[in-house]
């Protein structure tokens, strides 16, 4: 409370999400004022090449005219009407449409929301509503993940597993269980990346005997942790995952809010890791984030149920669920996406191009390890790559290296002590190329920092 707000303080009027807002103040926010392709700007006009895609989100890459003149077209025609008491909009039925076609083949039927937090509040209502009208009503109970992220309003954090949400707000809510994430190389100690993504998947089938089965309603889980550190889980996990839902008839829902929409070179992170989902929450890369949306899609055996006599009115829903401009300019993003051969692209091109150049980075003293799928990676930063040690357990080096690439004019996002990177998926490889060097560069500046030139 000491030092006062600076004179022409930007912030007086706002509280600025995650972040500390006091420290913010004092520092003032870097103001972005326009962007083009893979680049954005600052209020100064510093350049910056945006390996974050905004938050996971701007798929198509900034400055894309047809999504800016579907919006208008569709703003002059319907700027907004909605979904409730028995009608419907164009732009809402033909994005369904669209959805269902590129959705794996069991999964035909959406609900849309504003988000991905939103998307997840109704996967829980849903869920819970498919066991009630199923007859089967003590199926009421969640599981998710430690350091999995779901959203940020009450379910959605709940849901999630990042204890200083938890904290705030006195949170999970009632019926939501946790088990721990196939974090390998930070938790996977001696054992193969195999024999752990095992074990960490049969913590499920634990919780849900210690539970009984006939309470447990759904497993939650994004096919690969993007907030959590680009956790890409070994080879064994997902098929074991998908052994014991079955087993014990307790519903998939995976995540795709990060990996929807051609993130990990399919349209789907259920595609590229074999997974068949009962739900699947998606927003971000929907609209490449140039307008709000969101929703959830449905598997046919959960849509049956939702669409059946028995089972009425369902009570949920958001004024804008669907709203027509957002969905009309989705529904161009997707056209993009499929015209312009962006899954392709990334799966034989610019993906395993991004891969080769990230484990050039192996060569740094401070690089532990390096992942990537599709467009979104990861680089481990450690003191010692044989025995994995960090630096820091409180993230204090990662937010370094973040600041360092800034400065440099790369956008990173760091969480603890790895650095996460998820460029828009139209990056070609020149600025791939310009990535990699920048980067390369906050590594070694940071490993200076670190070791005092040691
Ligand atoms: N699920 C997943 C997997 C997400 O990554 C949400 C749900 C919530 O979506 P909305 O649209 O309500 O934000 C997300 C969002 C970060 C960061 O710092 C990640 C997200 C959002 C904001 C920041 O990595 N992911």
């Amino acid at each position: 409370m000491a030092v006062s707000p600076p004179q022409n303080d930007v912030c007086a009027h706002i509280l600025h999400p995650f972040v500390d807002n006091y420290q913010l103040t004092q520092k003032q926010p870097r103001v972005i004022t326009k962007a083009e392709g893979v680049y954005v700007w600052d209020a100064n006009g510093k350049r910056y090449l945006d390996a974050f895609a905004g938050l996971w989100c701007v798929n198509v890459g900034y400055g894309r005219k047809e999504l800016i003149d579907a919006a208008s077209k569709q703003m002059a025609e319907l700027p907004y009407y909605n979904l409730f008491f028995n009608t419907s909009t164009q732009p809402a039925l033909a994005l369904a449409d669209a959805i269902a076609e590129i959705a794996p083949e069991h999964m035909n039927t959406v609900f849309f929301t504003n988000s991905g937090s939103e998307a997840n509040d109704t996967v829980f209502r849903m869920v819970r509503r498919y066991w009630d009208v199923k007859g089967q009503p003590t199926k009421k109970t969640f599981i998710g993940r430690h350091n999995g992220y779901h959203g940020s309003t009450v379910a959605g954090v709940s849901l999630g597993g990042m204890k200083p949400m938890h904290k705030q707000g006195d949170l999970p809510i009632q019926g939501i269980e946790h088990i721990n994430q196939p974090y390998w190389f930070g938790e996977g100690g001696d054992m193969s990346p195999e024999e752990f993504g095992l074990l960490r998947a049969k913590e499920l089938e634990t919780k849900i005997l210690e539970l009984g089965a006939d309470k447990v309603a759904a497993f939650i889980a994004e096919p690969i942790q993007g907030a959590g550190g680009v956790i890409v889980p070994p080879s064994t996990y997902w098929p074991e995952i998908q052994r014991i839902c079955q087993q014990y008839d307790v519903l998939l829902v995976v995540d795709e809010v990060i990996c929807g929409f051609g993130r990990t070179g399919n349209w789907f992170g259920s595609d590229t890791f074999g997974i068949k989902a009962d739900l699947m929450p998606i927003a971000k890369g929907l609209s490449s984030g140039y307008l709000p949306i969101g929703g959830v899609l449905l598997s046919d055996r959960v849509a049956e149920v939702l669409k059946s006599e028995q089972a009425g009115d369902f009570l949920h829903g958001f004024t804008y669920s669907g709203h027509p401009t957002c969905a009309a300019v989705a529904l161009e993003n997707i056209r993009i996406l499929k015209d312009e051969h962006f899954i392709e692209t990334i799966q034989q091109d610019t993906g395993p191009y991004l891969a080769k150049q990230l484990r050039t980075l192996l060569d740094l003293p401070i690089v532990g390890e390096i992942r990537s799928v599709g467009m979104v990676g990861a680089i481990e930063l450690v003191r010692d790559k044989t025995t994995r040690e960090r630096f820091d357990t409180n993230g204090k080096t990662g937010s370094l290296c973040r600041d360092i690439a800034l400065d440099l004019g790369l956008i990173l996002r760091a969480t603890g002590e790895t650095m996460l990177l998820s460029p828009p998926l139209s990056i070609s490889k020149g600025e791939i190329d310009e990535l990699i060097q920048t980067a390369r560069q906050a590594l070694e500046l940071t490993w200076q920092k670190v070791t005092n030139g040691k």
